[in-house]
This record gives structure tokens, sequence and C-alpha cells, in this order.
């Protein structure tokens, strides 16, 4: 069985679709739920499945390092081990590297480290990372990058953007051809519009099944971030899905979706869950807060999520403060019900031709506050 993108309506930039695979359609715009590692951090997951995601993500670098990838691939794959059936896009490994290894070198072959958690040595080639992400079992796998740091002289972008385009056609040439299973090459190229083109291009001589665009909500501000997706993202093919790594906060993805972006990932409804920090339509609330210590109300009354729909703020205020594992669990669940809620809004919104209309809304009731 194979794999395909269809879109079914536009809406200015933003676009409305499904990607089939196997093991099931995945609803665009996407938002991904973070499961590093084989689990979404306090959820089971049929309940993230509940909250209305279609795919998750998994990482490369903190599944070979621990339980490695030769043991999940041991024990059925990366679905079975986690008890998820659906769709799972990987990354590569080299952003993670970067951001948690100690003792990293990049050389032109790929990325020596060691590991976070115990001082192994490791290597990730784009090979080795082919390798993983097939043992893992992974539904859609990202070609091997560099993410350019920000900031970064030009002459520095473009010497890793050349590096991470070597790379992606020895992706595509490790990953081989693997029906049902999609590989996606990563546009960098920083803020610099000649290099998002150049990036581009090489990628789409490549050819892949998708299109990422690496390198941004690295530090760049969001004003940044949103201008570079302005030129960036109609760069690459409008029949193949686009996806936007690592992003973001509910504005950034509103933002990116109107610009073109199909697919995005974040951990901040999980990790802000466990952190006493709420996502709602109207911004953002901290239960820590003394204020909700005798408040009876739902965190957001029209909310449909079990958290709202059986527990009070003073309780999630409790529960926090009390450190119970409750807490993370309540606010996981809202979070990222929250985000599908989101997502849904803003396929029907599209489908319907008034993006324009729900953005509007969106912003309307972010500026009332919390009440
Ligand atoms: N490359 C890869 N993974 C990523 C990024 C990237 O540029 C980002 C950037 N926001 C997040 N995750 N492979
Ligand atoms: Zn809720």
């Amino acid at each position: 069985m194979s794999t395909s993108f269809t879109l079914n309506a536009t809406d200015g930039m933003a676009r409305t679709g499904v990607i089939s695979t196997p093991r099931g359609d995945i609803r665009t715009p996407a938002f991904m739920p973070v499961g590093t590692a084989a689990t979404v951090k306090a959820m089971m997951p049929e309940s993230v499945r509940a909250t209305g995601a279609d795919i998750l993500l998994g990482n490369t670098y903190h599944l070979m390092l621990r339980p490695t990838a030769e043991r999940i691939n041991r024990l059925g794959g990366l679905h079975k081990f986690m008890n998820w059936a659906r769709p799972i896009l990987t990354d590569s490994g080299g952003f993670q590297v970067m951001s948690l290894a100690a003792l990293r070198k990049l050389t032109e072959n790929g990325v020596t480290f060691k590991s976070h958690i115990d001082g192994s040595k490791h290597e990730i080639t784009p090979e080795r990372s082919m390798e993983i992400q097939r043992l893992l079992g992974s539904d859609i796998v990202m070609a091997f990058d560099e993410c350019t740091p920000y900031p970064c002289t030009e002459a520095q972008a473009l010497e890793s953007m050349r590096l991470s385009m070597r790379w992606a056609q020895r992706s595509r040439d490790a990953f081989g051809d693997r029906p049902g299973h999609m590989l996606f090459g990563i546009q960098q190229g920083s803020v610099f519009p000649d290099q998002r083109e150049e990036s581009a291009e090489a990628l789409k001589k490549i050819g892949f099944d998708g299109y990422a665009v690496g390198g941004l909500a690295v530090g760049e501000g969001q004003e940044m971030m949103l201008q570079t997706l302005d030129f960036a993202t109609d760069m690459l093919p409008s029949d193949k899905p686009r996806y936007l790594m690592g992003v973001g906060k509910p504005d950034d993805i509103v933002g990116a979706v109107k610009r073109g972006i199909d697919m995005m990932d974040c951990v901040l409804p999980s990790r802000s869950g466990r952190t006493a920090q709420a996502w709602t339509r109207r911004g953002q609330l901290n239960m820590k807060n003394a204020r909700h210590q005798d408040d009876p109300r739902p965190l957001d009354e029209h909310c449909t999520c079990p958290t709202c729909r059986n527990y009070s703020r003073a309780y999630l205020h409790h529960v926090f403060r009390a450190q119970e594992m409750i807490s993370g669990m309540l606010l996981t669940w809202h979070n990222l019900h929250y985000y599908q809620e989101l997502m849904q809004g803003m396929r029907d919104a599209i489908a319907a031709g008034d993006f324009a209309g729900f953005e509007a809304q969106f912003h309307a009731q972010r500026a009332e506050g919390d009440i």
C-alpha cells in the first residue's frame, strides 16, 4: 500500500487536505504531539488519540540511546512498543544532538557526540539515521540535516545549508524505495531568501515525499519567523506536504498555516502542562497562581475536554501545589485538546473559505483575556 497527499481546499496560501498512509489518514493542517521517549509524557496513547491527534512525533536521538533502535526493532517496532498504531513521524537526530548531547563534533560524514544519559560515544550519519528510522518503523522519515543556529553570518548559514543538502542526497540514497513510508527533505538557509531558494531547488531536484522548513523558531522571534515563511514556504512544491519543525505557540501555528504550512510539532502543549501552564482560547493561564484557589469554574467553560468537564480551577491549582501526578495529566490533556481543536477550527475555516474570519476571531478572543 502506498501513501498520498490530497488537497481538499485552499484559502489564500492556507490549505486543508489529507495525507494517506497504511497506518491511517493525517488531516492537515496537522499538529503532531511530541512523544520523544516513546511516550507523550503524562498521557496514555488512547488519550492522545481522544484529543484528536492523527500522528505523533518520535525522536531518533533519544530512542537510539535508550532503549536503542535495535531493541525496539526486535520488540516489533515503535508502534507496537508504545501502543500507538497510527502514523509516527521521526526526526532524524541532528537537531537533538546539537541541543542535548556533549562533545559534539560535526564533519562532512556526520556528527559524533557523547550521550546526555551515560556519556557513551555515538555517531549519526545520514545513512545511520535512515537505518535507525527504518528499525523504529517510522512512517514519515526525516532527512538528516544540520539546524543552522541563529544568529549566524550569511557565510556560516550558506556552508551549513549546503552541508544539509549533501546530507539530503545521502539520506535519499540510503532510504531507497520503501512503499508505504515517506521521506521528507528539510529546507535550511536561515532567514536569507537566496539561500532558502537554493535549498528548495536542491531538495526538489533530489525529490521527496514532503518538504520541511527547518532552522526556524531558533531565537529569531515570531516576526522574523513569519517574514521568512512569507517567502520560504512558497518555494516548496504545492502538491506535497509542508512541515514547519518545532513550532509553536498557538499564534505561531495560525500564522504558519496562513502561510501555507500543513504540519507542525511542538513540545509546548505537553511540556507546559507539566509546569502548570494552560492554553485556552483566551490565552495562557498559570495554574500556580493563588487567584485560582477558590475558583469553582473550569479552565474554559466552552472546552469539551475531560479536564474542563470534570475539574475546577481550584482543583487544578491544588493538585499542582501538592505535586500530584494528576496535575500534569489533566493539564496536558486539556492543552493537547485545545491544540487539536485549533487545528480542526482552521481545517473547517479553510474548507469554508473563511480563514480570515477564523483568524480575526482567534485574535479577538485572545485580546479579551481570561475572564
Ligand atoms: N531540523 C530538524 N529538526 C528540527 C529542526 C530542524 O531545523 C527544528 C528547527 N525549529 C526543530 N526540529 N531535523
Ligand atoms: Zn479543556
